[in-house]
Parts: C-alpha cells; sequence; structure tokens
C-alpha cells in the first residue's frame, strides 16, 4: 500500500454503544449515503463470531457505496472479511507483526498521541496515523487526555504521513480543527449518536469539503 492517501471528509467509525438500539448496518448505510469514504468497524462489546458477521456484511456495503472498509484490532476479522486494512492503537500487535500478516496490500492504521510515537510509527511503515484525542471524549474508555492542538499542528507541519484527526469532534467545533489543518476527521457519537445521522453526516460532510474548496 505505496502512496496510501486517506479519502478527504469523515472517517467514519462504527460504536453500538453511541447508536444505542439503532441498527449497525442501518447507520452505516446512513454513513455511506452521507458521503463517508472510509469506514472502520469498531465494536467494543460484541463476541468474535459476531465480528465476523457484521464484518462481512459492513464489506458488501461498503464495496457498493466504493467506501474503504478498516477493522479495528482483530487481523483475523478484516482478513476474513477482506477488509481493505485495519486499525491498531498503541497496545495492540505491533506494526511489524501486523504487517507480516497482512502484506504490503493492505492498510495499517495506528493510533497516535504524541510526536514520538508519530515518528516510530512512520518508521513503522503504518499508512496513516490518527490523531487525538483533539477533545474530551467520552467515547473511548481508557483513553488519553486531550492533545489539543499542538500535537495536531506538530504532524500537519512536520511530516508527510496521512492523518485523521479524532476525538470529542462535534459540528460546532469541526472549522477549528479544518482550521488546524485536518482533511480527514473521525465523528463517532456526533453521527452514531445522532437520531437523524444521515442528515448530519451530509450536513458535516458538506462543511468540510466548503471549508476545503475555498
Ligand atoms: N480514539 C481516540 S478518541 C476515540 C477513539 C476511537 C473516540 C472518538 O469518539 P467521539 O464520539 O467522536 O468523541
Ligand atoms: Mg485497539
Amino acid at each position: 500500500m505505496e502512496n496510501f492517501k486517506l479519502p478527504i471528509g469523515i472517517y467514519g467509525i462504527t460504536d453500538s454503544k453511541s447508536g444505542k438500539n439503532k441498527d449497525l448496518i442501518t447507520y452505516c448505510e446512513e454513513l455511506l449515503k452521507g458521503g463517508v469514504k472510509i469506514l472502520q468497524y469498531r465494536e467494543k462489546n460484541k463476541n468474535i463470531k459476531e465480528k465476523i458477521e457484521e464484518a462481512i456484511k459492513l464489506r458488501e456495503l461498503t464495496k457498493k457505496y466504493n467506501t474503504l472498509f478498516i477493522v479495528n484490532d482483530h487481523i483475523d476479522v478484516a482478513l476474513l472479511s477482506q477488509a481493505d486494512g485495519i486499525h491498531i492503537g498503541q497496545d495492540d500487535i505491533p506494526v511489524s507483526y501486523a504487517r507480516k500478516l497482512l502484506g504490503n496490500k493492505k492498510i495499517i492504521g495506528l493510533s497516535t498521541h504524541n510526536k514520538e510515537q508519530a515518528l516510530k510509527a512512520i518508521e513503522d511503515g503504518v499508512n496513516y496515523i490518527g490523531v487525538g484525542p483533539i477533545f474530551n471524549t467520552e467515547t473511548k474508555v481508557d483513553v488519553c487526555a486531550p492533545v489539543g492542538f499542538e500535537y495536531l499542528n506538530y504532524v500537519k507541519n512536520n511530516t508527510n504521513i496521512p492523518f485523521v484527526a479524532i476525538g470529542g469532534i462535534k459540528e460546532n467545533n469541526i472549522l477549528s480543527v479544518l482550521e488546524n489543518g485536518a482533511t480527514s476527521i473521525a465523528l463517532v457519537s456526533e453521527l452514531v449518536g445522532n437520531k437523524d445521522t444521515l442528515n448530519k453526516t451530509k450536513n458535516i460532510n458538506n462543511l468540510i469539503h466548503n471549508f476545503l474548496s475555498k
């Protein structure tokens, strides 16, 4: 996966806890119809059997919408569902082992929270990094303190690695994230937790593209 670029716009992530009783496939279709061009399957409270079944369904759906599909944490689930890649955190499988299992054609994304982790991620050959949490978030447990814009600016101004800004990003603060140089932005509870995921996604997608076309 040489020269990988993250799609510009919203990076969608599943979270059925934020979605409360919404059906996963229904809200994911709303995200995709709303313009999400990369979708990560991230369901922390489900068993592996359920994860495999849901990932296979989402792979089908994302194909229909010409959208990249990434699986959080699980290489086996990513391989079985023919996902485009995986997203891992600092305490998950080390990047070198992930690459051994996935080969060069799959995308590996890694969450990072500081400059040292970013530089190590680049050295290890990840395809993109997550930068955050930018703001406070209740969506992720065991999350580190917000990194604010300082770290985002560092990545923007000192590296060429594709990055996605994440953590506490909402319609009412997204402009500040764009102004600080992010072009790929992950929103979880703001979209999945909204009653009208489709229109919320469309509005925020338009907001991002309008900002970037100026
Ligand atoms: N990684 C860092 S923050 C976060 C993840 C998965 C959760 C972001 O969720 P929200 O609801 O957009 O704050
Ligand atoms: Mg993880």
